[in-house]
């Protein structure tokens, strides 16, 4: 129990001092700020969205874990984060992938975007957000500090959930299947 207690707090305070890639509108890098002042302070920084599907052209969600930082216990794309430094868009979805939820895919970049999401809790999201996709077919194996539940499902049934229950669902998850429904649509079956 101990050693638990110990891990939790090393993985806690190394999680507290992450740095995240602050960016300008072009994605030139202008500086590196620990991850959860970057949030405090709402600046523009970068992260990616990964979108996994399987042959039926279901996605991956997950649900995210009740102790995150921020939007604890709502569902989300398969994977979320921030690039560290020097680290490449595909190298960090693939590394993120892993960590939460226990696999590794081929990635592919189709897309980015800026958005900008203050939560209630005082943190804002304000990324310029890079979406990748990539193709799996077996059962992930989730970290459970990161991620309490997955499903896949249908680009069509989570449309029609996002429309009835809009609170279940992520800040970014929401404007991306807005925004790029048709694009998301086209990677579900061209994907790799
Ligand atoms: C942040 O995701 C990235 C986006 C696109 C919202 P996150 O909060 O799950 O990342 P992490 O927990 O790795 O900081
Ligand atoms: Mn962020």
């Amino acid at each position: 129990e101990c050693t638990l207690i110990i891990k939790f707090k090393i993985n806690t305070m190394y999680k507290e001092k992450e740095k995240v890639v602050l960016v300008d509108k072009d994605d030139r890098q202008i500086g590196l700020m620990e991850k959860i002042e970057a949030h405090e302070k709402a600046l523009l920084h970068r992260a990616f969205s990964v979108f996994v599907f399987n042959d039926k052209g279901e996605t991956l969600l997950q649900q995210r874990a009740a102790h995150k930082y921020h939007s604890p216990g709502l569902w989300t794309n398969t994977c979320c984060s921030h690039q560290r430094d020097g680290e490449s868009n595909i190298a960090a979805g693939k590394r993120r992938l892993q960590e939460e939820m226990g696999f590794t895919t081929a990635l592919e970049e189709v897309l980015s975007f800026i958005y900008h999401a203050p939560f209630d809790n005082g943190l804002t999201e304000h990324e310029y957000d890079h979406i990748m996709v990539g193709k799996f077919n077996d059962q992930p194996v989730p970290n459970p500090d990161e991620v309490a539940s997955w499903k896949w499902m249908s680009l069509k049934d989570i449309k029609a959930d996002i429309a009835v229950n809009p609170d279940h669902y992520t800040a970014w998850f929401k404007i991306i299947f807005e925004k790029f429904y048709v694009h998301i649509e086209q990677q579900s079956t061209n994907v790799l």
